[in-house]
């Protein structure tokens, strides 16, 4: 039986590539993600469709064995690295659609998380939507963002959680803006796993976002309406 270094990534049809892609996702096969990623590209797929089906797929099957203890943590930090580096090879191309400047994001995963590939890719996806976007990476206590929308100005921020015990520092972060008197300055959006619509109204955001294409059709309904809303004063 051919075992794994045998395979020719190239000879395989989409189907079974993208099989594959998920096989070395999960054994956290970063080189073979780089290769694979670019077979699919240069078989005239588009980059969303390279993200979604082959990487965030595979990773959703990690978390299954994960969450069912089948997998550790220093194996899915293997699979975290193949992914990510799938979505260093897709960035620039997610991100050079010529879309119109749309406004600004100021994201970041909240304190006390370090998972940071959803919040990279809704960071993606919002660049290639014509947002400007300032990524404050992982780990952020309420002081980062206060600190980074002052500076920034920024028409959102984006907060992310994705566990249980860290999705409830999202309403720190809007209780303390809410007591500066700048809550009601800023779109806020919080999305990660965990969530739901139901959380993101009690935490007070304007929007929770299932995934990264939800982040970004909300973030221009609310900038559409923001101007709409600032025409109507003029
Ligand atoms: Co973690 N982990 N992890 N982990 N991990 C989860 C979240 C978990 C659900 C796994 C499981 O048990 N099934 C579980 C949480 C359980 C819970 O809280 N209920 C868990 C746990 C328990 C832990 C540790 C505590 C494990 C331990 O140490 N014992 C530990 C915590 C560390 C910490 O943060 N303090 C931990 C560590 C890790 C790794 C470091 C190994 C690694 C992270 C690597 C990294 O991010 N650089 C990791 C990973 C990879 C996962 C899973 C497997 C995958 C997460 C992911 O990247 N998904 C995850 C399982 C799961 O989520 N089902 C799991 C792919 C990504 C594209 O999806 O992040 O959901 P997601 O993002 C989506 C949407 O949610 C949304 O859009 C994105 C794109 O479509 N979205 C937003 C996300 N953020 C948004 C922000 C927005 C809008 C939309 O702003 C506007």
């Amino acid at each position: 039986m051919a075992d794994e270094d045998d395979i020719i990534l190239n000879d395989l049809s989409d189907e079974e590539l993208v099989q594959q892609m998920h096989d070395d996702l999960y054994d956290g096969m970063k080189e073979e993600i780089i290769e694979g990623t670019n077979i699919l590209l240069a078989r005239g797929w588009t980059p969303y469709d390279v993200l979604t089906q082959a990487l965030v797929e595979g990773m959703r099957i990690v978390g299954i064995d994960f969450r069912d203890g089948i997998l550790f943590v220093p194996e899915v930090l293997l699979s975290a690295n193949a992914m990510k580096a799938g979505m260093f090879i897709l960035r620039p191309l997610l991100i050079a659609t010529g879309a119109p400047k749309q406004g600004k994001m100021v994201i970041g995963t909240v304190k006390g998380d370090i998972h940071d590939i959803g919040k990279n890719l809704v960071g993606m996806m919002m660049e290639g939507a014509g947002f400007d976007v300032i990524d404050l990476g992982i780990n952020n206590p309420v002081e980062n963002y206060l600190e980074a929308i002052e500076r920034e100005k920024p028409d959102i921020l984006g907060m992310s959680a994705l566990l249980t015990t860290t999705m409830p520092y999202m309403k720190v972060v809007i209780d303390t803006m809410k007591e500066k008197g700048m809550r009601d300055d800023y779109i806020v959006l919080v999305g990660g796993a965990p969530l739901n619509e139901e959380f993101g109204k009690a935490v007070g955001a304007d929007a929770y976002c299932r995934d990264a294409a939800v982040a970004v059709e909300t973030a221009k309904d609310f900038i559409a309406r923001k101007h709409n809303r600032l025409a109507g004063r003029a």
